[in-house]
């Protein structure tokens, strides 16, 4: 015997980064299948463990990135938004969680308040450092759109179908935003005044002005996207109380956000592919 032993190249005994760019990611084709089952998407995600966590293998990811989705009575949005991302995220070698907030029955809904609240749970469940926060009905076109964050806030969803994969407006921030937890903090997390459809994003948006961070945006080609149509959901009408709350967000963003969020949990459930957070936000005061 020699009494040589096998040595690995990477002596220090810890598994290499992943490399920055994942490999080979490509446009996908993306349609609507409507009876998609969960049995179906589970059994073609070996890899993806309880509560809907997924980490890359044989290397170790640069960010931890939690995605957030505000839920009520979309199911079939949601098994079709699971079908194609949690294939999306092992591609692109993501170490990520998928939190879904339901708000209870009841009271109209507040996206926004979901938002911070999937914020705050997820932080409790594991160390991310990136926080997606995404409608369920809406699905990337492109692997090489890397569900990571930047240096700075980012919007993602500025390439959707149903406006032609173009930005409808410049300062548009709504479908899909990505914060690292310093830049979500900054701008204490979103308003939890918008009751009913419309304008919690624009008001995200003049936050992270208000703190003189910048909005990036992927390449309008990576960034094509499908959105499910549908019509507009019960409990969830627009008030054209929005525009009001808007124009004050730098006045009240201090005042309404992270540290003024209250809610009361229904019930934490770890699914196969998701961890789905039953949530009380209340009503409008
Ligand atoms: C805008 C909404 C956004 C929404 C986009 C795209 C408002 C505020 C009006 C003062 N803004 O009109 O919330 O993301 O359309 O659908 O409703």
């Amino acid at each position: 015997k020699s009494g040589k032993m096998f040595v690995p190249s990477n002596t220090s005994g810890e598994i290499p980064d992943c490399p920055e760019i994942p490999p080979d990611l490509s446009p996908l084709n993306v349609h609507y299948i409507p009876n998609i089952t969960y049995i179906k998407i589970v059994s073609q995600n070996p890899n993806v463990g309880p509560g809907g966590h997924g980490k890359p293998e044989g290397c170790k990811a640069r960010q931890k990135v939690a995605l957030i989705i505000p839920f009520r009575d979309r199911d079939s949005h949601l098994r079709n938004w699971l079908y194609y991302m949690h294939p999306f995220l092992k591609a692109q070698q993501a170490d990520y969680g998928i939190y879904v907030v339901e708000q209870s029955e009841g009271s109209m809904f507040n996206r926004a308040k979901l938002m911070n609240v999937g914020y705050v749970l997820a932080s409790n469940d594991y160390d991310y450092n990136c926080f997606i926060f995404t409608d369920v009905d809406i699905i990337p076109m492109d692997q090489r759109n890397l569900y990571r964050c930047s240096s700075n806030p980012k919007h993602m969803a500025n390439a959707l179908d149903k406006f032609n994969f173009i930005l409808p407006y410049p300062n548009l921030f709504g479908g899909i935003v990505a914060f690292t937890k310093e830049q979500f903090t900054k701008v204490n997390g979103f308003s939890n005044m918008f009751w009913g459809w419309g304008g919690e994003d624009d008001e995200l948006y003049q936050r992270v002005v208000a703190v003189g961070m910048k909005v990036e945006r992927p390449d309008l080609i990576i960034a094509r996207a499908r959105m499910i149509s549908h019509n507009r959901d019960a409990g969830n009408e627009e008030t054209g109380k929005s525009v009001h709350l808007i124009f004050k967000a730098s006045q009240r963003m201090y005042k309404d956000g992270l540290n003024t969020l209250n809610y009361t949990i229904i019930g934490i459930t770890g699914h196969k592919l998701f961890t789905k957070i039953t949530v009380d936000v209340g009503t409008e005061q």
